[in-house]
């Protein structure tokens, strides 16, 4: 019995030392390219070109104890007003808050894309291991609370501890929960209570009501330019040194190893 509990344990070690998330070191910076996809063809009942656009985009790179914005939860006065008007200067205000707090790194800004197939770019965003998550928005403009963006995208690979090279997302709208209209130009009509923001299906009443499911309005591309060069090279071991068995051996292997020891221990 004691073997196989042994055998136990070492298969547990073996999976924590392995499956463990791995931290990406120093810092990278990332062009945000902002590209818009809304046309008659993929979004009928769409208010004319002429007058499509999205407002300027807005985010930050910050860690995993801020989250601008989510399914399932109420909007922030900056992401209802952002969502509402194009209006950035509420959300410029609550990162500035978390910033201070140290859940936020560095805020941007992109510039209002007028036309449904406009582009635009955000360079020079910067994560690094205390702050690898990004989060940016954008208003479907017009419309009633309803916009695009991504939340708590992580540019670092926990996998490899690598700095992700290329990330795309697909924009498909989100309702900010603060505003009722159901068409893309229905006058304001204020929620109230608010509701939780949540995503706009084919199942939606009003202008993105449909057959299919709702296609996305663009896309966001992270591209990395740039990177700390990390210091790989180590200086040659001494005959009396050993070299360390896996890079990733931390406090939480110590400590399960330990446990796995005095285990031991105890049953012999
Ligand atoms: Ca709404």
């Amino acid at each position: 019995m004691y073997n196989t509990l042994l055998e136990l344990l070492f298969i547990a070690f073996l999976y924590v030392y392995t499956t463990e998330a791995k931290s990406c070191t120093g810092w990278a910076n990332y062009t945000l390219t902002r590209r818009g996809d809304w046309t008659d063809a993929r979004h009928p009942n769409s208010p004319p070109a002429s007058v499509r656009g999205f407002s300027e985009t807005v985010g930050c790179s910050h860690n995993a104890r801020y989250v601008m914005w989510a399914p399932g939860i109420k909007a922030t006065t900056g992401v209802k007003n952002v969502a509402e008007a194009g209006n950035v200067t509420a959300i410029e205000a609550e990162m500035d808050i978390q910033i201070a707090l140290k859940k936020a790194f560095k805020r941007y800004v992109g510039v209002m894309m007028v036309g449904g197939r406009s582009n635009d770019t955000i360079p020079n965003i910067e994560v690094n291991s205390e702050y690898p998550f990004v989060s940016f928005i954008s208003m479907i403009a017009p419309s009633p609370d309803w916009f695009v963006g991504v939340r708590d995208l992580n540019l670092c690979n926990t996998a490899t501890g690598e700095w992700r090279d290329r990330e795309v997302r697909e924009l498909f709208p989100y309702d900010a929960g603060t505003d009722s209209g159901v068409n893309f130009t229905s006058p304001d009509e204020v929620t109230n209570p608010p509701i939780n923001i949540h995503r706009i299906t084919n199942d939606t009443e009003g202008s993105l009501k449909g057959d299919k499911p709702v296609l996305s309005f663009g896309t966001f591309t992270f591209v990395k330019t740039s990177e700390s060069v990390e210091v790989t090279s180590a200086p040659p071991l001494t005959p009396t040194q050993t070299a360390n068995p896996g890079t990733n051996f931390n406090k939480k292997t110590l400590v399960l190893m330990l446990c796995i020891w005095n285990i031991i221990g105890y049953l012999l």
